[in-house]
C-alpha cells in the first residue's frame, strides 16, 4: 500500500497553493487548463451532472461522469507531449491552441428548469468567447439546453450519435427529457439539418416518433446501414464546410466495449468507428461543439470504459486543435 503523504507539510511547503476546494477535487480534463471563462481558448470543456428528470427515472447515476474521464485521462495525460499513434503525430499541437476546463456547473438532480439555464448559459459564454463548447453530461436531456446555446449564431448541423433517436413529444408528461432530445432541437431556428446515425433495438420511438423525425426532415442511418455501408453512410448527409455539432450518446457503442451506459444493447458501433466517423466529419466540415452524455460511472468495470470515453473526447480535441489552426 502506498504510504499516504503527509499533508500538513506538504501544505506547510506550498502554502499559496490554491485550496483543494478551490482547485476542485479532480485533475483538469486532459490537454486543458483550469480556468472560470473559455476567454483566450479555442475550446472549453465543462460538466453538466444532471439535466431534466424524469419523475420515476433516477438522473443521478450521471452525475460523476465528467469526473470519472477526468480522472481515467490523468495517467496519459502525463505523456500528452508523446506520440499518438492514432494520429501519427502529436494530440495537440506546440502551440496556437489551448483548451480550457470549466469543472462541473452545480446542478441538482430535480433542478430541470435551473439546470438547463445553467447549462444554456455556459454554452453561449463559451461561444461568445469564440471557443468550441466540450459538454461532458450527465444524462441525454442536457443537450437540449447545450443545443439552444447555440441560437443566434451560424446555422447548425447536428450529428446524433446515439442508439436511439429521441423524437418524443413528452414522456411522463415531461418534454424536456432525455427521450426528446432530437424532438426540441429539431424546433430550434438556427438548427438547419439533423443527421442521425447508429440506431439500433427498440428504444423510446414508435412508428410515430420515426415518421415525425422523417417527416421533419432528419437524416437517419441505422446502425444497420452504417455496419454495411461504413461511415459514407453518414457523411453523404454532411454538407461540405458546414459548422457540425456532435452529440453523441455512449450507448451507441456497442455494450462490450460501452456497458457503463444506462442502456446498453448489442450491435453497436466499435471504439475504431466512432472515432473514425468523427474524424469523417472533422475532415468534411467543421466541428462546432460536441456534447457527450449517459456515462453511468458506477456501471464501468475496470475504469476502462472512462478511459474509451476519455479518449472519444480526446479525438475530438485532437480534431478541433487542428481545425483552429487552419
Ligand atoms: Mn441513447
Amino acid at each position: 500500500m502506498a504510504k499516504k503523504p503527509a499533508r500538513k507539510a506538504a501544505r506547510a511547503a506550498a502554502p499559496k497553493a490554491p485550496s483543494r476546494k478551490a482547485a476542485g477535487r479532480n485533475p483538469a480534463m486532459m490537454g486543458t487548463t483550469r480556468a472560470k471563462s473559455a476567454k483566450g481558448s479555442q475550446a472549453a470543456f465543462f460538466g453538466a451532472p444532471h439535466g431534466t428528470p424524469y419523475r420515476t427515472i433516477d438522473n443521478r447515476p450521471h452525475a460523476a461522469s465528467a469526473d470519472a474521464v477526468r480522472e481515467a485521462l490523468k495517467g496519459d495525460a502525463l505523456w500528452i507531449d508523446h506520440w499518438d499513434f492514432d494520429f501519427g503525430s502529436r494530440l495537440l499541437p506546440d502551440e496556437g491552441f489551448s483548451a480550457v476546463d470549466l469543472g462541473n456547473l452545480p446542478t441538482r438532480p430535480k433542478d430541470g428548469r435551473g439546470n438547463r439555464r445553467k447549462i444554456e448559459a455556459t454554452t453561449r459564454a463559451i461561444l461568445d468567447a469564440g471557443a468550441v463548447p466540450i459538454m461532458i453530461g450527465g444524462d441525454d436531456s442536457t443537450p437540449i439546453p447545450f443545443l439552444a446555446g447555440f441560437a443566434g449564431g451560424p446555422p447548425i448541423t447536428i450529428v446524433q450519435i446515439d442508439a436511439h433517436i429521441d423524437w418524443r413529444e413528452e414522456r411522463e408528461g415531461e418534454p424536456m427529457g432525455f427521450s426528446s432530445t432530437m424532438r426540441r432541437a429539431s424546433e430550434m431556428s438556427h438548427v438547419w439539418r439533423i443527421v442521425q446515425a447508429g440506431a439500433r433495438g427498440i428504444g423510446s420511438a414508435r412508428q410515430g416518433e420515426v415518421d415525425a423525425a422523417i417527416g421533419w426532415g432528419a437524416r437517419i442511418v441505422p446502425g444497420t446501414a452504417f455496419h454495411r455501408d461504413g461511415v459514407d453512410s453518414v457523411l453523404r448527409h454532411i454538407e461540405p464546410e458546414s459548422t457540425c455539432v456532435i452529440s453523441l450518446d455512449l450507448d451507441v457503442l456497442d455494450s462490450s466495449v460501452m456497458p457503463a451506459v444506462a442502456y446498453p444493447s448489442p450491435g453497436g458501433m466499435s471504439f475504431l468507428q466512432l472515432t473514425g466517423l468523427i474524424a469523417g466529419i472533422a475532415e468534411k466540415a467543421r466541428i462546432g461543439g460536441f456534447a457527450m452524455v449517459e456515462f453511468v460511472a458506477k456501471k464501468d468495470l475496470h475504469g476502462t470504459a472512462a478511459l474509451t470515453a476519455g479518449r472519444v473526447a480526446m479525438h475530438v480535441l485532437h480534431h478541433i486543435a487542428r481545425q483552429s489552426r487552419t
